[in-house]
């Protein structure tokens, strides 16, 4: 069994000056990403179909204030402007997400014409502007009318996906070269039918369980899809979000352990050794039999990747919970009640140290490095790219200036993080910053701005915080600016 290795100590303290002047190759990409239902808004438009998070987040008190993605950026309006940004900032490459319901309204049956043209201009956008897309296929916002019939649950999910993969790799597959299944299945399974806190809503620890496998599962036909329809040299990946477990006191090793099997094992196992882990069923058993995996899925599942995608934000701090203490409910998930640790409920996570961000997430680059050489240790044939890492804080906007100087020391701190990694032999293809814009970020709604370009929802002005000028100075010179 590999755990993620995040001994603390591991990684010496460096100081701020050490850090600026490092320098990345020029193969090294570096960009930003965002993802659809989070910027563009027009819910209605050109035959788009409802989502399980305009349901979701029409249901009273799901989000904070009400929000909801029916405007968002309105990105899908302004989207030649948005790119005509995104070239003043020389990013290398742009990651984008496919909305689901806007290439099939319903899940399943002919392409949406008016859907595929969106992204066929905005790639043809990118690739006129000398900018790499980056494609994800799914980023949490499945067809209403497939969770109907049980969305993720269902593994009737698992082959609609890989017929809309096929199609949206037959339609764009000439000019994307780099495609990603799935975002953080993580939260679409565990926060979106154990917890509660992301749409459809469900508290179910058997449906978690159940839609983790059939995420894997579409994971897997998808990859086989793509590879059936797009060039031979084109790159498939899947992006995780990897928690990053410490520990506390002698409970902590069980604690970091059960965290690990369903936060992070529970996906690379099946995908990138063709396994679940034995501790990951065993502790799940009171939970689900697991018979909804079928012989053969695993072989099905386990497909050859040209990369990984990492997203780290932050660390978590674990032990047993002793029944006596007074209980912390601090893994960084929004509280609604359920349960995204099926199994698991009486791992503690304490508050850790502070720096936070405003997510109250701690701020720890050293993590991040931590987690790349974990992950080289455990897949060292396998190159790593960061998909997505960034922070949220209460941008104020003054003079038309956004002086954002936390999330740009936040930037300056993991870009050398991922720098150290590289120095210490990890396979780092590159670096996308969450996000390029201010969105809808999920059950918070538009309370936490996570972008480098600030947006003002009322009137949808763009304006570059000093977080995206420092990108475009680390871009254009290869090296960590002041
Ligand atoms: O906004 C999200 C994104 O959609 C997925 N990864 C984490 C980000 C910040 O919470």
């Amino acid at each position: 069994m590999n755990t993620i290795d995040t001994t603390a100590g591991a990684v010496a303290e460096r100081a701020d000056d050490q850090e600026v002047g490092l320098t990345f190759p020029p193969s090294f990409v570096i960009g930003s990403a965002t993802a659809a239902y989070q910027i563009e808004g027009a819910v209605d438009a050109d035959g788009r179909g409802p989502s399980i998070w305009d349901t979701f987040s029409a249901k009273p008190g799901a989000i904070t204030n009400g929000d909801t993605g029916e405007i968002a950026d309105d990105h899908y309006h302004r989207v030649e402007a948005d790119l005509d940004l995104m070239a003043s900032l020389g990013l290398d490459a742009y990651r984008f997400s496919i909305s689901w319901p806007r290439i099939q309204a319903s899940g399943s049956g002919p392409a949406n014409e008016r859907g595929l043209d969106f992204y066929s201009r905005l790639v043809d956008g990118l690739i006129a502007r000398g900018i790499r897309p980056i494609a994800t296929l799914y980023h949490w916002d499945l067809p209403q009318a497939l969770e109907d019939r049980g969305g993720w649950t269902n593994r009737e999910t698992a082959y609609r996906f890989a017929e809309y993969a096929e199609i949206v790799g037959t339609a764009l597959g000439d000019r994307v070269p780099v495609w990603t299944t799935l975002n953080e299945p993580w939260c679409s399974a565990f926060l979106g039918y154990g917890s509660g806190a992301h749409a459809p809503g469900r508290t179910d620890p058997d449906a978690a369980l159940r839609a983790a496998h059939h995420l894997n599962l579409a994971h897997g036909l998808a990859v086989a899809a793509l590879r059936r329809v797009v060039p031979a040299d084109a790159e498939v990946s899947v992006t995780l979000n990897f928690h990053v477990l410490r520990g506390a006191d002698a409970s902590s090793p069980e604690a970091r352990r059960r965290i690990d099997a369903l936060a992070n094992r529970s996906f690379t196992g099946p995908m990138l050794h063709g396994v679940y882990p034995e501790d990951l069923l065993q502790d799940t058993a009171d939970v689900t039999d697991w018979s909804f995996v079928l012989p053969g899925d695993l072989e099905i599942i386990h497909q050859p990747l040209d990369f990984l995608g990492v997203n780290y934000y932050s660390t978590a701090t674990v032990r047993m919970w002793d029944g006596v203490s007074v209980r912390q409910r601090a893994d960084g998930h929004k509280d609604v009640g359920g349960s995204p640790w099926p199994g698991s409920e009486h791992v503690e996570f304490l508050v850790q140290d502070p720096p936070y961000t405003a997510m109250g997430w701690n701020i720890a680059p050293d993590g991040l490095e931590e987690l790349l050489l974990s992950l080289t240790r455990e897949f060292p044939a396998l190159p790593l790219m960061i998909t997505e890492n960034g922070a949220a804080f209460a941008d104020e906007i003054v003079g038309g200036r956004v002086r954002d100087v936390a999330r740009l020391d936040y930037l300056r701190r993991h870009f050398a993080a991922a720098h150290r990694a590289i120095e210490r032999g990890v396979d780092l293809r590159g670096y996308l910053v969450w996000s390029l814009l201010d969105n809808f970020e999920w059950g918070y709604g538009y309370t936490k701005r996570f972008g480098i370009v600030h947006v003002d929802y009322e009137t949808q002005e763009r304006t570059v915080k000093d977080s995206g000028r420092w990108l475009a100075r680390l871009i254009e010179g290869r090296s960590i600016p002041h």
